[in-house]
C-alpha cells in the first residue's frame, strides 16, 4: 500500500498548520520540477538576461523557482514571512500566519546548464521568534532534489523520510526514518580549494588520501557534486561527510554556505538522521544568527567521520 505525502503529514504529531506549511513547500517543489524538466524545451539555461528561441527575455531560474515558493506560500494563511536567497530583504507577507519559511529556492544552480541534481532547500520556523533563531529552534526542515527522480525529504525533528514525486505528481513514500551511517569512507570536498584550507582541514583530507596506509587506517573515495543538496542526499542514504569549511578565501565572509536556508535545514535533517553537523568548532544548530544571509563554514554526514575533523579543529 503507497502511503502519499498527505497521509504521511495526517500522521505526524505536529500542528496541522505546520504540517500545511510543509505541504506548500512540497507543491511548490513539484511545480519547481515541471519547469526543470522542460526548461531546456523553453529555452531557459538557467542564466538571467538569456532569450529563448522566441526571442523572449527568460528569466533566471532561480528567479522563477523563487516566484513559485513565494506564490505558494501567499496562498496559506499560515505563512507570516518568507526570507529567500533571491531576496535581499524578508517578505512580510498579508497574513497573520505563525510560521516563518526560509529557502533557498533553487541550490546548486551553477549545475542547470549541465542537468545536473539541483534542489530546493527550507526551513520552518515560529514568526513570533524573530529572524535570527538558531537552528535547534526550527520545526521542520526539508529539501526537494530535482535528479533522475524528484525526491523530496522532510523532518520535524524525530526522524526523516523520504518520498518520490510520482508521474501524477503526488509525493509518495518511498523511504522511512533514514539512517545516515555513523561511519563511511566516502568525503566530499572541493579540493581545487586546498592552498586556502586550514591546517584541520588539510590533515583531515590527508588523512583520507593516505587511505589504509595512514592514521585513518582505511581506504577512501572522494565524491563532489558540486550541488548541496546532490552531495547530502547522497551521505543520507549511504554515509559519508560534506564539508565547506572556513578557508583563508572566505574568512571575510564567514564561509560560503548560508546559515538560515542552507546550513541550519540540512543540519537538521542530517542530525535527525543520527548524524552531526558543526563548524569545526561549534555545533551549527547552536550557532546564533547575526544576519538572514549569513554565511557559515559546514561540514555534516557520519558521526565519526564529523568526530575526526572535529578533533583535528581542537588540535589547531
Ligand atoms: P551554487 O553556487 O551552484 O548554488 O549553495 C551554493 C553551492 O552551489 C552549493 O550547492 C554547492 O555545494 C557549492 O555552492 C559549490 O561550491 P563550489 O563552487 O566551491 O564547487
Amino acid at each position: 500500500m503507497t502511503t502519499t505525502l498527505a497521509d504521511w503529514l495526517d500522521t505526524q504529531a505536529v500542528d496541522p498548520n505546520l504540517a500545511s506549511v510543509v505541504a506548500s513547500m512540497a507543491a511548490a517543489s513539484a511545480e519547481i520540477a515541471q519547469v526543470l524538466r522542460e526548461a531546456p524545451i523553453a529555452g531557459q539555461t538557467g542564466l538571467a538576461g538569456q532569450t529563448n528561441v522566441q526571442g523572449e527575455a527568460q528569466k533566471a531560474l532561480d528567479v522563477i523557482s523563487n516566484d513559485i515558493v513565494l506564490n505558494h506560500l501567499r496562498r496559506n494563511a499560515e505563512v507570516a514571512i518568507l526570507v529567500s536567497e533571491e531576496l535581499d530583504e524578508p517578505v512580510h507577507l498579508e497574513n497573520q500566519g505563525l510560521y516563518l519559511v526560509a529557502t533557498d529556492p533553487l541550490d546548486g544552480s551553477s549545475n542547470l546548464d549541465v542537468n545536473v541534481t539541483v534542489g530546493t532547500i527550507f526551513s520552518v520556523l515560529d514568526a513570533g521568534k524573530g529572524l535570527l533563531q538558531q537552528g535547534k529552534a526550527q520545526l521542520a526542515a526539508g529539501y526537494a532534489a530535482y535528479g533522475p527522480a524528484t525526491s523530496l525529504v522532510l523532518t520535524f525533528g524525530q526522524g526523516v523520510a523520504v518520498f518520490t514525486l510520482d508521474a501524477q505528481g503526488t509525493f509518495v513514500l518511498t523511504l522511512d526514518k533514514v539512517e545516515v551511517a555513523p561511519s563511511s569512507g566516502e568525503y566530499a570536498i572541493n579540493t581545487a580549494r586546498e592552498r586556502f584550507w586550514d591546517a584541520a582541514t588539510k590533515a583531515y583530507v590527508a588523512e583520507n588520501v593516505a587511505g589504509e596506509t595512514g592514521d585513518a587506517g582505511k581506504r577512501y573515495n572522494m565524491r563532489w557534486v558540486g550541488s548541496m543538496v546532490a552531495d547530502i542526499h547522497r551521505i543520507l542514504q549511504r554515509g559519508g561527510i560534506f564539508l565547506y569549511p572556513l578557508d583563508s578565501e572566505t574568512v571575510s565572509k564567514g564561509g560560503r554556505l548560508r546559515l538560515l536556508y542552507e546550513a541550519n535545514p540540512m543540519a537538521m535533517i542530517v542530525t535527525a538522521a543520527g548524524g552531526a553537523a558543526t563548524t569545526g568548532r561549534e555545533d551549527i544548530l547552536d550557532l546564533v544568527p547575526t544576519a538572514i544571509h549569513q554565511r557559515v563554514p559546514v561540514i555534516l554526514g557520519s558521526v565519526e567521520e564529523v568526530a575526526r575533523v572535529e578533533a583535528w579543529y581542537r588540535r589547531g
